[in-house]
């Protein structure tokens, strides 16, 4: 008779276990990098700044040192004599730490004061004086293009223009021969506008330089601690064993937390001078002035159809606002990102595109913000040509889909720029979500509401994205490749300790690794504790972004477990005196084939790993695992919106949200669906309020959250979630990574859906965000909102 555990009671796979960091959230009892007090610890705080492209003439820092409490004041030049004025970026690039020539965007960190609180501080930076020579702001890339455009990166040695790099992938030829044959070429043009992840927590760091060891300690808001210690290594020049970098709780990272920020170089930095512990804690403002942003990228394309309404190829070029420094992380090969992941979930024979990055005068950055690399662009262009071309051949958008997406069958299959898409059910998806929304009854809803002077639309939304960098051959960053790790310990009793090389920022992990270990081998969810973000205990790992945790993290977990399990086989064998051959497992405890009853539990096990081996075994239980994935994972995910403008001013309501998310088999459905309730709320507001821009001066509007919109549970529409499983086919549990997929699929649907209900006025764009004044001035004057 089995004695095996109930999987979902002990909160292994697929059990909606509550999040247990909450416990210690909810209460006000996270561990931030600003409850982080150290003795004898000094502030830090960042003059920036107010030009958005000027030469620094001088400046002047002596009343500034003439505050009482003031211990240090940083210029670039005392920078530059330690070799840190400049940083190496994690894109091959570089970047001011803090300016010593110019000012390149608003906001730019120009000098910094350390004083005994924050307060001393601020005064301090008020206290600098410095002279600017203004120079001629460059504020989007046909500018940055203009032959009489001043030279913004004259810092690098042979940049003679604002290009930041130029790549292109695909087939021209062959995709130009199939546009020689198409019955139909369908074109569009459109901007995704400059977006800010806007965590909660801003960025901060705590530098502790122990000058009697010469070791570093830095507590700091980062999703990749342990690129953070080789970045430090290679600036600061000292070993990484000399470097402990500290990521403890965090609050919200959403991609903003990936780069390397001047601030924490800074703080590092004044920590050496002074020889104390020095925090530095960004404003809301600073956060949104200077940290990476998300795309801001110039998208035109053309699809070649047939009649039938098959598509026979696409093209497509991209011009990309970088700012004023290429800083933000990409995998080394691939300067858009995965950009080229566009129409992945389609059978679209050829393509071709061109890539184009622009420095401007602007804050640096360009993938951030819940996106691997790119992909929103990818999506959001892909849909949006999607739609068109189905209005353009006069075709049912759905209709139009499900003709041209991938069959099931037709997995593994190569895409035109190269990927390899290995699973999916796209057509069960579409058709979940068409009968969830009910949509032949929405459309005839539809055309009786027309009659009567009512703008209801529909929109959708079909995509497959590339989640879960590497595997290793294709992508690294700095050289670095793309893998991830798993440490597991367990102890005498049974209880474990999990340490990843991710890093959760809201994720979840500490809930879910839990699962996956409770899975492979029966041990309690709750007798596990997870452990992430401290260099000098995790395994070397690549961090969490790009929702690469689940497909490459989430993966070690379970080959560890699998490593562990295999020495605890050996144990029971011991333990019931029979060989290893004879021993059967089943979850929690390995028992004598042909004798069920006779077993040990995973725990005894434990216990004999420490009290109790067979002679010659190494004592102990606990292992790693680094594991490097075959492929991506390939999520699916459908969102259908239906709306309703009001067109007398333009206002749109979300009528429903229906999203249909694959993503393989689900660890934690619950978290799944906060993921994609997350992703859904962001997709909504990117398409309707959130959007940053600069005046023709480079002054950043949006610098604030008067200007800047985030939404809130009282505009956000509610969303019904369905799900299709398919599991991946490479991953040891069958998981595909999910973070991201609503955020990057979601945009489409709502702006599709405004656009369906305002067809009949032969608008073809709106660029997002939607905002009423743009729909109102399209329906009035039937012309694109560029
Ligand atoms: N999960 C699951 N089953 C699956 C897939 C995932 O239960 N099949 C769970 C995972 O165990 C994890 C969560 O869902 O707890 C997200 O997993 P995954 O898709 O692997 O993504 P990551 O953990 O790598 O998170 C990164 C992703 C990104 S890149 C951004 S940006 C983003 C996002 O996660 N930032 C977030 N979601 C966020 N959620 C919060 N609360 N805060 C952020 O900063
Ligand atoms: Cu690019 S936002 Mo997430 O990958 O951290």
């Amino acid at each position: 008779m089995s004695q095996a555990l109930d999987e979902v009671k002990i909160g292994g796979l697929g059990a909606s276990r509550q999040r247990v960091e909450d416990a210690r959230f909810i209460r006000g009892r996270g561990n931030y990098v600003d409850d982080i007090v150290l003795p004898g610890m000094l502030h830090m705080e960042i003059l920036r700044s107010p030009l958005a492209h000027a030469r620094i003439k001088s400046i002047d820092t002596s009343k500034a040192w003439a505050i009482p409490g003031v211990r240090l004041v940083l210029t670039g030049e005392m920078a530059a004599q330690r070799n840190l004025a400049w940083m190496p970026t994690l894109s091959y690039d570089t970047q001011a730490v803090l300016a010593t020539d110019k000012v390149r965007f608003q906001g730019q960190e120009v000098a910094c004061v350390v004083a005994d609180d924050p307060y001393i501080a601020r005064d301090g930076v008020e206290a600098i004086v410095v002279e600017y020579e203004p120079l001629p702001p460059i504020v989007n890339p046909v500018q940055a293009l203009a032959p009489d455009a001043p030279l913004i990166r004259d810092d690098k040695e042979g940049q003679t223009d604002n290009v930041c790099y130029r790549w292109e992938v695909g087939d021209a030829e062959a995709t130009e021969r199939a546009f020689a044959e198409a019955d139909v070429v369908s074109k569009l043009k459109l901007h995704y506008p400059r977006s800010h992840p806007s965590p909660i927590e801003c960025c901060g760091s705590v530098a502790d330089y122990n000058s009697a060891t010469g070791k570093l300690t830095v507590y700091m808001t980062t999703q990749a601690p342990h690129i953070i210690r080789a970045a430090v290594a290679l600036v600061a020049e000292l070993p990484e064993h000399m470097i402990r970098i500290i990521s403890p709780d965090i609050g919200g990272g959403f991609g903003n937390k990936v780069p390397v920020y001047p601030g924490y170089v800074c703080s590092i930095l004044c920590s050496i001078l002074t020889g104390r512990p020095v925090k530095w804690i960004e404003d809301k403002t600073g956060n949104l002035v200077s940290t990476g942003f998300g795309r801001d990228m110039y998208l035109t394309g053309e699809m070649a159809l047939r009649a039938d309404g098959k598509i026979l190829a696409v093209r497509f070029h991209a011009d990309t606002d970088q700012g004023a420094f290429f800083s933000d992380a990409q995998p080394s090969k691939f300067k858009v990102g995965l950009l080229h992941s566009a129409f992945a979930c389609y059978d679209v024979p050829h393509g071709h595109i061109t890539a184009q990055g622009t420095y401007t005068n602007k804050a640096p950055g360009g993938v951030a913000y819940r996106c691997s690399f790119r992909v929103t662009e990818a999506m959001f262009f892909q849909e949006r040509m999607v739609q068109a071309a189905a209005d353009d051949l006069g075709m049912d958008q759905a209709e139009f889909r499900r003709i041209n997406l991938r069959e099931d069958d037709s997995f593994p299959a190569r895409t035109p720029f190269g990927f390899l898409v290995d699973s999916g059910q796209y057509a069960k998806c579409l058709q979940m979500g068409l009968d969830a929304i009910g949509y032949e009854d929405f459309k005839r809803e539809q055309a009786e509401a027309r009659k009567r002077g009512r703008y209801l639309g529909i929109g959708i939304s079909t995509m497959t994205e590339p989640l879960g960098a590497g595997n290793s051959r294709e992508y690294d960053i700095l050289g670095i490749k793309m893998f991830d790790s798993a440490e597991l310990r367990v102890h005498p009793t049974g209880k474990a300790i999990l340490r990843t090389g991710a890093k959760t920022q809201g994720q979840g992990h500490e809930t879910t690794w839990a699962q996956i270990v409770s899975h492979e081998l029966g041990i309690p969810a709750d007798d596990i504790v997870v452990e992430e973000g401290d260099t000098d205990h995790a395994p070397f790992g690549m961090g969490t972004y790009a929702s690469r945790s689940t497909p490459v993290a989430g993966a070690a977990v379970s080959m560890v477990s699998r490593k562990i399990r295999a020495k605890a086989r050996k144990l029971a064998a011991h333990l019931l005196e029979v060989s290893e051959e004879d021993v059967e497992w089943e979850l929690g405890r390995f028992y004598v084939r042909g004798a069920q009853s006779r077993g040990v539990t995973i725990q005894e096990c434990a216990m004999a790993a420490y009290t109790n081996m067979p002679d010659g075994m190494e004592p102990g239980l606990e292992n790693n695992a680094y594991y490097d994935p075959p492929n991506l994972t390939w999520p699916f995910a459908c969102y259908i919106a239906t709306v309703e403008i009001d067109p007398e001013t333009g206002v749109w309501d979300v009528l429903r949200l229906v999203a249909v998310d694959d993503c393989g088999v689900r660890i934690n459905p619950m978290v799944v669906e906060g993921q994609i309730t997350g992703g859904l709320t962001e997709a909504y507001a990117m398409s309707n309020m959130q959007f940053q821009t600069y005046d023709a001066e480079g002054n950043i509007v949006g610098g604030n959250y008067m200007d800047y919109l985030l939404p809130t549970a009282w505009e956000t529409p509610g969303f019904e979630l369905h799900e299709v499983v398919t599991p991946c086919p490479h991953h040891p549990i069958g998981a595909k990574g999910v973070g991201e997929c609503a955020a990057v699929g979601g945009p489409a649907a709502f702006v599709n859906a405004v656009m369906n209900a305002i067809g009949h006025t032969g608008v073809r764009n709106i660029d997002m965000p939607l905002l009423p004044d743009r729909v109102w001035d399209a329906i009035r004057t039937g012309k694109d909102i560029s």
